[in-house]
């Protein structure tokens, strides 16, 4: 049997595309600004620009030029000619100054000189896409990329490179070649179908498939602490007015966000702080103070409808109770709405224990502190880490996204069906091998190796122009 089928179909190869040009540098003034140029046939436009040749990857200071001869700006010119380039394509780099002006300017004559060539302004993302089709990079890569340049905070940074350095894909990979071989010995003993029941011990098929779970459910907890970077959770802050929800806002951004004051009905709107622990961002949202609609005012109303949206809305939700007196029954009512909307984490947290005899504490959900001494914070983000399922430690993590997490839970479904199948030891070997097949084309979907079209401009069209 031939085990071509095996393998993924290459993905359709970029030919005879138009080149593009766009400003790769951030939007604003700068000290330098780039203008990059993607595509074949990019001499004479080298030529009408620099008037001379360019030595490949060498960085020659020269002037720009105009139609008319006279310089537009002056800077270096690089030239990557193909394959060896970010695209894969013939890629001309203009380095001049970074004002946007100047930069415009640049972009409208290299427009003019490429006419001939079908020169276009490059879509969002399309540098990146070219690099992908190329084989470059392959799709997980090509996110990270993105992630690299929006990564908020150092680690994920850190994770983002992993990923673009195709870590993360090698992991992936290193599933599939394993899905492969499993997949290969089954296929072959279908050929033979007398060898079938023996097939299963023989070849330890069990064991391969075991060992094969427990690397992928390894890949998927590094990526699903890498997802926690990426997103982080939403946090509402709720309850009764004047228990101190902007003071625990205030507390945990150590910041004067939200306005505190001993008057019930403060906060009106929704108030948004993000903040980092362990390089994981919480959004806090504090809201309106929730009370029966008839003793608040019309501001008040609209805010307290708000309030529940952002319930709805929430990761985990901190139910704010005042720790000097007894629960209400306002506290109760708003305990089982909650409930009954929503059924994300929920922690009680007692605050003002300054005012009590109490101490600051963490008693099975409920969290004791106070907001205006500081004392008990520390627990708060404890449990909120351990909330979000965030295990801090040095190993790599992976900044994956919800498609990734997607295809690798779905791989791993498939995975136990096929054990499943194992399991039952009996003549359902196509079963076995047809679930290790869709098991293989989840994780394909990670790397681009299988990618519909709709995909791929889902993903390009949220980069920035320019990448
Ligand atoms: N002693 C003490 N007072 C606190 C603490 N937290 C808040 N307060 C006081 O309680 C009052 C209400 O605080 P806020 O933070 O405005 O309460 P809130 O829940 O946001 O109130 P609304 O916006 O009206 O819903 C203010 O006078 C705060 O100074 C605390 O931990 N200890
Ligand atoms: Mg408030």
């Amino acid at each position: 049997m031939c085990a071509a089928f095996l393998f993924p179909h290459p993905y359709m190869k970029l030919t005879h595309t138009h080149p593009i040009i766009a400003i790769a540098t951030a939007p604003g003034r700068g000290g330098i600004g780039v203008v990059r140029i993607s595509g074949c046939r990019l001499d004479d436009l080298i030529q009408a620009l620099c008037k001379r040749p360019l030595t490949p990857r060498h960085a020659t200071y020269m002037d720009f030029l105009n139609v008319d001869g006279s310089p537009i700006d002056a800077g270096l010119a690089l030239y990557f000619p193909a394959p060896h380039s970010y695209t894969g394509e013939d890629v001309l780099e203009l380095q001049g100054h970074g004002g946007p002006v100047v930069l415009q300017m640049l972009i409208e004559r290299c427009l003019q000189v490429g006419t001939d060539i079908g020169l276009k302004l490059a879509e969002p993302g399309e540098f990146t896409r070219r690099a992908f089709l190329n084989d470059k990079l392959d799709l997980a890569q090509a996110e990270a990329v993105a992630d690299l340049i929006e990564a908020s905070t150092t680690a994920a940074a850190k994770s983002a490179q992993a990923s673009l350095s195709g870590a993360f894909s090698q992991a992936v990979h290193a599933l599939v070649e394993a899905v492969i071989h499993l997949r290969m010995l089954v296929e072959a003993t279908l050929d033979f179908p007398e060898e079938e029941i023996d097939f299963l011990e023989k070849a330890d098929a069990r064991g391969q498939l075991a060992r094969i779970r427990v690397q992928l459910q390894h890949l998927l907890d590094q990526s699903q602490q890498g997802a926690l970077l990426r997103n982080g959770l939403k946090v509402v802050l709720a309850g009764r007015p004047n228990v101190g929800k902007s003071s625990l806002l205030n507390a945990l951004a150590q910041a004067e966000v939200a306005i505190v004051t001993a008057i019930a009905g403060t906060t009106r709107d929704k108030i948004v702080e993000t903040i980092q622990i362990e390089g994981i961002p919480l959004h806090i949202i504090d809201t309106a103070g929730l009370r029966d609609d008839a003793e608040a005012d019309e501001v008040e109303r609209i805010g307290i409808a708000r309030t529940w949206a952002e319930i709805e809305r929430a990761d985990v939700i901190l139910n704010l109770r005042d720790a000097t007196q007894p629960d209400t029954v306002e506290d109760e009512v708003i305990a089982a709405r909650l409930q009954a909307i929503s059924a994300v984490p929920r922690r009680i947290v007692y605050n003002k224990v300054d005012l009590t005899k109490d101490v600051a504490r963490l008693d099975a959900e409920q969290i004791y502190l106070s907001a205006k001494t500081g004392a008990g914070i520390d627990l708060l983000r404890k449990e909120l880490l351990a909330i979000a399922g965030w295990h801090s430690s040095s190993e790599t993590v992976y900044l994956a996204r919800e498609r990734h997490l997607i295809a690798l839970r779905s791989a791993a479904l498939h995975l136990a069906d096929a054990a499943d199948h194992a399991a039952q030891n009996d003549r359902v070997l196509d079963l076995f091998a047809e679930e290790l097949r869709l098991a293989q084309d989840q994780l394909n979907t990670i790397t681009g190796a299988f990618s519909a079209d709709d995909l791929l401009g889902e993903i390009f069209s949220r980069f920035c122009i320019g990448k």
